[in-house]
């Protein structure tokens, strides 16, 4: 598609949406979610990206909450039940209409409302305003020397920040191209890096297989491919230093690192220009402010760079979130009196800055394959499988999604315990499918202290 086609399309459709409160985007990886977004982008229109997969239960939730009054779809699409009540709105990529020019909407104003799950509770709705996507790719473009020339390559997910923002209005603020795989596959990142493509974004999944790819058939085509790149760049999970040193054994290239969160877009990145040290994400981008800090509240010194401290990294920028829609509590919870946002990341950092993550705050909260989940939706969903009594969900180390979700399910009849299908199916069926179970185990009773609060160190395979 080009940007005369996008201009065009996306008019037609903003002219449409105009006074339309929010709308829903069922964001599948077509071009169709594009003009969708852009076109909501125009009119000043807040957009919820929609996981096409998510289930029954989750949909319900974040249509209750975010109450949009239309459903941007592509006309192929078929929309489950849940969506029946709103207004649907085909999305017409050869869509014709006048190119009004349309007032732009404050910096302030709601741009994206994105859902990102907790360690308890469905997912919460975390409300972009432009300023933030505006400072966040102003950014990456200071530090990647990112220009209208690059072609990026990627196959995330059009519904999350990596994607949408970093991966499709990336490219369109700087006046780039972007190829959308699709689906992710080696031979499709072979393709595009040799016929053109200039950037790649991934997942530490994504980076993985490609690692494994290296080693087998075809490999020499893949290994010219990235290291013809300008740029491998892994985010959105730790990038495990193996996989990062034997890409660059077969390529000569080393994948740099960014860091950032829903609510806080990019945080910190290795520059273009600057050094890949493998388990290093690199230094705070310019405009984002970053300290660690104590469990008591104690900014370490020289914000985190002296010698053997780990505390948990907090930022304040221009790339932050106004706060969590609906959820003036989780808000407040979220942010200290003078605006820096808790990240429940914990990290330290090098005499030059670089951060280093070294773990999660939580352990409630579990990323697989680059998606956050939280155990205790999990759970719920779980528990409300009739043939479960009991469950508590962990993340357990997995070579490919970098943690994998286990199930401890005490059965409603020991006897005729469900399937570790049939609770992958119902979690999926719920949820979605990147929050299914991959590990069901059995036990009798779930190991709880005097309080009666489940013991969740104590579970392990
Ligand atoms: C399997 N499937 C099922 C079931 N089992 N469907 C329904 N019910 C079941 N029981 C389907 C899945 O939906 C999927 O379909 C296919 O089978 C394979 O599933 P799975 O093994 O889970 O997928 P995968 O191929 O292993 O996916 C790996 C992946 C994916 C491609 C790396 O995890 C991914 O796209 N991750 C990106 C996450 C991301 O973008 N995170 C950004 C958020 P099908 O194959 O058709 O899909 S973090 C963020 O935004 C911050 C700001 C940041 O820092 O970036
Ligand atoms: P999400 O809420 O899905 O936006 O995920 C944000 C979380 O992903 C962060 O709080 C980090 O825990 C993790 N994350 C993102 N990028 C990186 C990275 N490069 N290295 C380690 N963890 C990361």
């Amino acid at each position: 598609m080009t940007y005369d086609r996008l201009a065009t399309a996306s008019a037609a459709l903003a002219g449409r949406l105009a006074g339309a409160g929010r709308v829903a985007v069922w964001a599948t990886p077509t071009p169709e979610t594009v003009v969708a977004v852009v076109a909501a982008l125009r009119a000043g229109v807040p957009a919820v990206p929609l996981n096409p997969k998510t289930g029954t239960r989750e949909l319900a939730h974040i249509v209750a909450d975010s109450e949009p009054t239309a459903v941007l779809a592509g006309a192929g699409d078929t929309l489950p039940p849940v969506l029946d009540a709103l207004d649907r709105i085909d999305v017409d990529t050869a869509g014709e209409g006048a190119r009004a020019t349309l007032p732009e909407p404050s910096p302030e104003s709601p741009a994206l409302i994105v859902y990102t799950s907790g360690t308890t509770g469905p997912p919460k709705g975390a409300i972009l305003p432009r300023r933030a996507i505006a400072a966040s790719l102003d950014a990456l473009e200071d530090a990647w020397q990112w220009t209208g020339d690059d072609v990026l390559v990627h196959a995330l997910p059009l519904f999350h920040v990596h994607g949408l923002i970093l991966g499709v209005l990336g490219p369109l603020r700087r006046g780039g191209s972007v190829r959308h795989l699709g689906r992710f596959s080696t031979d499709g990142v072979a393709r595009e890096l040799s016929s053109g493509g200039t950037m790649l974004f991934g997942v530490p999944t994504m980076y993985h297989r490609l690692a494994e790819a290296l080693d087998g058939p075809g490999a020499d085509g893949l290994a010219k491919a990235l290291a013809g790149a300008r740029l491998l760049v892994s985010g959105s999970a730790a990038l495990p230093v193996h996989d990062h040193e034997r890409i660059a054994a077969a390529t000569g290239r080393r994948v740099i690192e960014r860091y950032g969160m829903t609510e806080t877009l990019m945080n910190t990145g290795v520059r273009a220009d600057g050094e890949p040290r493998p388990g290093t994400v690199g230094a705070p981008l310019r405009g984002v402010e970053l300290r660690l800090v104590e469990e008591d509240g104690t900014v370490l010194p020289g914000d985190g760079t002296g010698p053997d401290t780990i505390g948990e990294i907090q930022v304040r920028g221009p790339n932050l979130f106004t706060g969590y829609l609906n959820r003036p509590d989780a808000t407040a919870a979220a942010l200290t009196e003078d605006g820096w946002f808790r990240t429940g990341d914990m990290a330290t950092r090098d005499a030059d800055g670089y951060v280093r993550i070294v773990g999660r705050k939580a352990t409630d909260l579990i990323k697989s394959g680059g998606y956050k989940i939280g155990a205790g939706e999990i759970e719920n969903a779980l528990l409300d499988h009739p043939g479960v009594r009991e469950a508590a969900v962990t993340g357990e180390p997995d070579p490919d999604l970098g943690e994998r979700i286990v199930a401890w399910v005490v059965p409603a009849d020991p006897a005729a315990p469900p399937s570790e299908q049939e609770l992958a199916d119902h979690v999926a069926a719920q949820l979605s499918p990147h929050k299914r179970p991959r590990t069901v185990r059995y036990l009798d009773a779930l190991p709880r202290n005097d309080l009666g609060k489940i013991m969740k160190r104590s579970l392990h395979g």
